[in-house]
C-alpha cells in the first residue's frame, strides 16, 4: 500500500522528490512504515544534537557487569537506564543527576502519527530511548518488559546507517526474520507483537551522507 503524504505540502523546495511511504506488515499487530522519517530528518537530527548536547549518549552496564556497545540517551518524563543494580525506567539521567530533556513536540507528533497509521490510537509516550551504534555496535535478543503499559505499542525510528533487524517469537529460540531498517523507516510494535524478543546485528562498515558512520535508533514507549 503507498500512501501519498506529502501531496500538497507548502515547501516545494525541501520536498521536491518527497519519498513514499508504504506499510509492510511484519507482525499480527506490527507494520513498517516505510520512510515514514524522511521528509523531517534534518529536524529529527537537529532535535538528537539538542539532546544530546545536555545527556550525552553513553555505553551503561548491564545488571551482569556487560558495558552495552550501543550508546544511550533518553528524552521525556521518563529514561531507560541500566547498571549493576538493573533496569529500570526514572525521572532522572544518573550521569548529570538532572531531569531527560523534554521530548520535543515533533519526536511526539511523528510517534503519535506512526502508532494511529498502525491502528493504535491514543498512543501518548512518557519516555524515549535513543540509541547510538557505531560500525561493530549490537544489540543481543531481548524482550521489552519494563513498561508499566505493555497495552500501548513501540514506536521505532531509524536514522542514519542501515542495520539488520531480528524479529523473532515469544520465545527466545523461537526463529527470528531479518528485517533491514533503513534511514527514515519507522516501525510499530503492539499489542501480540510486543514481547516478541528483537535484536540488532552488528553494525557492518560504511557511511551516511547525514550522520557519519553511526546508526541512531529512538523508540518511544509508555513506561509510567
Ligand atoms: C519489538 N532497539 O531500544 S528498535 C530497544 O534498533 C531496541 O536500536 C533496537 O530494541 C534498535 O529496546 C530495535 C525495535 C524495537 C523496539 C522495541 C520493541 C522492536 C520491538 C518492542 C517489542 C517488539
Ligand atoms: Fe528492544
Amino acid at each position: 500500500m503507498n500512501l501519498d503524504l506529502f501531496e500538497g505540502l507548502p515547501d516545494e523546495t525541501e520536498n521536491a522528490e518527497p519519498e513514499k511511504t508504504s506499510i509492510e506488515k511484519i507482525g499480527e499487530q506490527s507494520v513498517v512504515l516505510r520512510q515514514f522519517a524522511s521528509a523531517m530528518q534534518h529536524d529529527l537530527i537537529t532535535a538528537i544534537d539538542q539532546i544530546a548536547a545536555r545527556a550525552p549518549f553513553r555505553q551503561m552496564v548491564t545488571p551482569g557487569g556487560y558495558r552495552m556497545s550501543a550508546a544511550m540517551t533518553n528524552c521525556g518524563t521518563l529514561g531507560w537506564v541500566t547498571d549493576r543494580q538493573g533496569y529500570r525506567y526514572q525521572a532522572f539521567d544518573p550521569l548529570t543527576g538532572k531531569p531527560w530533556p523534554a521530548m520535543p513536540v515533533i519526536f511526539k507528533t511523528l510517534a503519535i502519527q506512526a502508532a494511529s497509521l498502525a491502528g493504535f490510537n491514543d498512543f501518548q509516550p512518557d519516555a524515549c530511548l535513543i540509541n547510538e551504534y557505531a560500525i561493530g555496535a549490537k544489540m543481543s535478543l531481548h524482550q521489552d518488559k519494563n513498561e508499566k503499559d505493555l497495552s500501548q505499542p513501540v514506536v521505532s525510528v531509524s536514522l542514519g546507517m542501515a542495520a539488520t533487524f531480528l524479529f523473532g517469537g515469544l520465545q527466545r529460540q523461537d526463529k527470528s526474520q531479518k528485517i533491514l531498517l533503513q534511514h527514515g523507516d519507522v516501525v510499530v510494535w503492539g499489542g501480540v507483537d510486543r514481547l516478541r524478543y528483537h535484536g540488532i546485528l552488528a553494525l557492518k562498515a560504511g557511511c551516511h551522507p547525514l550522520l557519519g558512520e553511526r546508526r541512531i535508533n529512538f523508540t518511544f514507549r509508555c513506561a509510567g
